[in-house]
């Protein structure tokens, strides 16, 4: 590991070339020389991600649940500027499920939105391990053994019945490259994970593909994934318009599964414990795959649509995941950006409404 000065001189020269890392403009050279040795040591693991990839958003991952309160001095403002929570106003994830409230369907927007791509997902991890970042072959294949055993109640569910598929070498539940890489296009297993030059310095993607796999329901419209970013990533997806039905979907499979796992790692201040402070609190990840050919004509770099996105709280991504460019026909991954101090219903109703606003821009 480098000189402590060097480190601070290298996040130095970040900060100045890089103003969007947000673990370079809160880092801070008193505080972290104020640390002994072994919460030091802590730090630099959590704050690699951001110092050896400038040009990430975040720059940090938690490798354990209490990480986010023992170096609240790094990352409470990182996760502040994230979220978009003004500095004083209390933080305190509040959980609303109830869908009775409102109708969220896209197909009253627009007859031509009643077939998009969707899905909502949520971020939980087990209070019983270390974060992803932290954890040893041994614990991975362990935690899998523990989904792996959650998932055989799962099955005998009528909604949820389905399959566990790993990618663990040499497991009964084992597939192989060829089924893998048939998951990866359809959208419904995570990409190799050591590929991701984030995840690789964070720690998260070692071990590779040991402890990984997914679950996927009969009707393949729930799916749970195993050892991604987070233990787990509970999805629900479908073809079609009603927000509402993902939403209702997600909501009873994490229940049935909460009764089956080990206690989830949860804060009073931050709700759901993530890896990624960017999905803390609801945890979750709602989008849809639109087409807006018009708002991504002659920008290959999707600056006009991602601005016009960031003024109605959304993000967006190419329809090949994170740092992708547009698909197809202007194809794009539309999300709500903001996943702490809000509900999942206000998760939803901004999809919802975000997505009718950029559809009346498209259609302008
Ligand atoms: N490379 C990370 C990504 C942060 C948000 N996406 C996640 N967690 N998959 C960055 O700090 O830019």
């Amino acid at each position: 590991m480098p000189a402590k000065q060097d480190i601070i001189n290298t996040i130095a020269q970040i900060k100045r070339d890089h103003p969007g890392n947000l673990m370079a403009k809160y880092f801070d050279p008193d505080y972290y020389n104020s640390l002994d040795d072994t919460p030091r040591a802590r730090l630099e693991k959590i704050i690699a991600t951001g110092v050896q990839n400038p040009t990430s958003e975040m720059g940090a991952y938690a490798m354990h649940p209490d990480d986010y309160d023992l170096f609240a001095a790094q990352l409470a403002p990182m996760i502040r500027e994230f979220h978009r929570i003004p500095k004083g106003t209390p933080i305190a994830q509040i959980n609303d499920w109830d869908t009775s409230a409102t109708s969220c369907d896209l197909g009253a927007i627009d007859p031509a939105l009643r077939d998009v791509s969707m899905r909502v997902r949520v971020a939980r991890n087990a209070s019983t391990f270390p974060l992803p970042g932290a954890m040893d072959k041994a614990q991975r294949i362990a935690f899998e053994q523990v989904a792996i055993t959650a998932f055989s109640e799962l099955i005998q569910t009528p909604d949820f019945g389905g399959k566990y598929l790993s990618i663990t070498p040499g497991t009964p539940h084992s597939i192989d490259n060829n089924e893998y890489d048939a998951r990866v296009a359809s959208h419904q297993m995570f990409k190799d994970m050591s590929a991701d030059k984030y995840l690789n310095v964070a720690g998260i993607s070692g071990d590779w593909p040991h402890g990984r796999g997914m679950y996927i329901s009969a009707a393949e419209d729930f799916i749970v994934w195993v050892g991604e970013e987070d233990h787990l990533r509970i999805m629900s997806m479908q073809t079609g318009g009603n927000l509402n039905t993902l939403f209702e979907r997600l909501h009873t499979g994490l229940t049935i599964l909460g009764k089956l796992l080990p206690p989830f790692a949860m804060s009073d201040t931050y709700g759901a414990i993530a890896s990624c402070p960017t999905n803390l609190g609801a945890g979750m990840r709602a989008s849809l795959h639109v087409k807006l050919p018009n708002l991504c004509a002659n920008d290959p770099k999707l600056t006009r649509i991602t601005a016009e996105a960031k003024k109605l709280g959304l993000a967006i991504r190419g329809a090949g995941g994170e740092h992708s460019g547009a698909g197809k026909g202007g194809l794009l991954d539309i999300s709500p950006s903001a996943r702490l101090g809000v509900t999942q219903m206000q998760i939803m109703q901004r999809l919802y409404d975000g997505v009718a606003a950029l559809w009346k821009l498209e259609n302008a």
